[in-house]
C-alpha cells in the first residue's frame, strides 16, 4: 500500500497552526536550532524485518490480522512507515525468515519506496527445516568442528545475501551458552567462536562491518559464550578493524550502566551498532523509550559526546535499528512511537550544553552539571522532532494519521485476516 501524498498534506494542514505556536515558542530558546533540525531530518532508524508482525513469548503468539505475508510485504510497511515519519529509511533483513530470492525486484521495491539496506543478520539460533547439523548445543562454539563448519557456511551465505542488495553489514547474535556448570569449558567456547568468527570474517567484503552482539542470558541461564561487551570487545579487537560491537539496550543485566559501555566504546573506536528497545527486567522488547526514557536520553547523550569528539558522523557512523517486537500493539503503531521516543532522546542529547557540562564537570559541580543534564531532558522537543519531519514531507502526528485513516484496515482489505509474518 503507497499512502497518498495528499493524505499527509490534509492531516499537516489540521495541526499546523497548533504546531507552528508550539514550535514557535520552542525554537526561542534554542540558539543552534537550524543545524539541529537538519541532525533530525538525517537521523533514520532501521527497521527489522522480524518487527513487522505481531511478537510473540514463549507462551504463544497471537497474531494480528493484515501482517505482511511475503518479504515484498514487509518492505512496503517498511516503506509506509518512513512514508508516515520519514525516519525509517532502512530494513534490516533476517535470513533464513526473510531471503530476498530476486535481488534486483527486491531493491527496486526499495528503492521506489527510498528504503535502503542495513545490516544483514545470520540465524544459527534456530534448527532450520532438512538442516543437516544440529544447533541444540550452539553454533560458533559448538564441540563438534562439522557444526561449526555449518555455522559459518551459513554466515557467508547471509553476507552474499547481503552483497546483492547493497547491505554493508553482517550482525552476528549467537544463542550459544550453557544452562549448568560443568556443561562447557569456557576458553574452548571463546577459542572456537573466535575461530569462528575469523572465518566469516575473511569472507567480508572490504567496506563491510561485522558486529558482534552481546547478551547477557538467555536462552542459556549459566553461562552466555558473548555475555557482555567485554567478551565482544574481545572478539571485535582480535577479529580487526572491521569488526565492532553492537549494543542492544534489552542483553543487559538489571541496572547495568548501558552509557558508560556507550562511551567507552565509542573511546576505543569500536561501537558499530545499536538496537534500541526498552524492558522492565531483561529482554522484553518493549517500546523504546516506554519504561526508561532518562536512561535513553544518557546514552544518547553519550553516543553524541563521543561521536562528535571522533569526527563520527551521527545519521552514518553506526548502525541504528529498532530491535523489539512484543505481541500487544499493532506493530506498525509500535514502531512509529519507538522511532518518535528515540528522535525525542536524541534531539534532548542535542540541547545539552556540552561546554557548560564540562565546566561544571572540571569544578566538580554536581548539581550543576545534574541541572545541565535534566534540562535538556525536561524540554518538551515534541514540535521539534515534528517540524523537522513536516520539513521532510512527513506527518506532523503518524500515530494519530495511521489511527484516523484506518490503516491497518486497508491492509487488512488488501491481504486478508490471516495473513502470518515470518519470525519466532
Ligand atoms: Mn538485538
Amino acid at each position: 500500500m503507497i499512502l497518498d501524498k495528499q493524505i499527509i498534506n490534509q492531516h499537516n494542514n489540521q495541526f499546523i497552526d497548533k504546531h507552528k505556536r508550539a514550535f514557535g515558542h520552542l525554537a526561542q530558546d534554542i540558539p543552534n536550532v537550524e543545524p539541529i533540525i537538519e541532525k533530525l531530518q538525517q537521523f533514520q532508524i532501521a527497521i527489522p524485518s522480524w518487527a513487522l508482525g505481531t511478537g510473540g513469548t514463549r507462551f504463544g503468539r497471537f497474531s494480528g490480522p493484515g501482517e505482511p505475508g511475503t518479504l515484498e510485504q514487509k518492505i512496503e510497511d517498511v516503506g509506509l512507515l518512513h512514508a508516515l515519519n520519514k525516519s525509517s529509511g532502512a530494513i534490516s533483513l533476517h535470513i533464513p525468515w526473510d531471503i530476498p530470492k530476486d535481488s534486483e525486484k527486491i531493491k527496486a521495491l526499495a528503492a521506489s519506496l527510498e528504503i535502503g539496506f542495513d545490516a544483514v543478520n545470520s540465524n544459527t539460533f534456530q534448527d532450520q527445516v532438512g538442516q543437516e547439523h544440529s544447533y541444540k548445543f550452539g553454533s560458533l562454539h559448538h564441540v563438534d568442528p562439522k557444526v561449526r563448519q555449518q555455522a559459518i557456511a551459513h554466515n557467508i551465505e547471509v553476507i552474499n545475501y547481503g552483497k546483492a542488495v547493497g547491505s554493508k553489514a553482517l550482525t552476528v547474535w549467537l544463542a550459544d551458552g550453557s544452562s549448568f556448570p560443568g556443561q562447557l569449558n569456557f576458553r574452548d567456547a571463546f577459542q572456537n567462536t573466535l575461530a569462528s568468527l575469523q572465518e566469516i570474517y575473511k569472507h567480508l567484503p572490504e567496506d563491510w562491518k561485522l558486529f558482534v552482539e552481546y547478551k547477557a542470558f538467555e536462552p542459556y541461564f549459566y553461562s552466555m559464550t558473548i555475555g557482555d561487551w567485554g567478551q565482544s570487545l574481545l572478539l571485535a579487537n582480535k577479529l580487526g578493524p572491521k569488526a565492532y560491537t553492537l549494543v542492544d539496550l534489552g542483553h543487559h543485566l538489571p541496572n547495568a550502566n548501558i552509557e558508560q559501555i556507550v562511551s567507552l566504546l565509542l573511546m576505543e573506536g569500536k561501537l558499530g551498532g545499536f538496537h534500541f528497545n526498552d524492558s522492565k527486567y531483561a529482554d522484553d522488547d518493549l517500546t523504546a523509550g516506554s519504561i526508561k526514557p532518562y536512561q535513553l536520553f544518557l546514552i544518547f547523550n553519550e553516543l553524541i559526546d563521543g561521536m562528535d569528539r571522533n569526527g563520527i558522523d551521527h545519521a552514518s557512523g553506526l548502525g541504528w535499528m529498532i530491535d523489539a517486537s512484543h505481541n500487544l500493539k499493532d506493530p506498525l503503531v509500535d514502531l512509529l512511537q519507538s522511532v518518535e521516543a528515540i528522535k525525542i532522546a536524541y534531539a534532548q542529547a542535542l540541547l545539552v550544553d556540552r561546554a557548560a557540562l564540562k565546566q561544571a564537570q572540571q569544578a566538580n559541580d554536581v548539581v550543576k552539571a545534574q541541572e545541565i543534564l535534566q534540562d535538556a531532558f525536561r524540554t518538551d522537543v515534541r514540535s521539534l522532532v515534528a517540524e523537522a519531519r513536516l520539513r521532510s514531507g512527513a506527518a506532523l502526528n503518524p500515530v494519530q494519521l495511521f489511527n484516523e485513516t484506518k490503516l491497518r484496515d486497508q491492509l487488512i482489505a488488501e491481504r486478508g485476516l490471516n495473513t502470518v509474518a515470518t519470525g519466532l
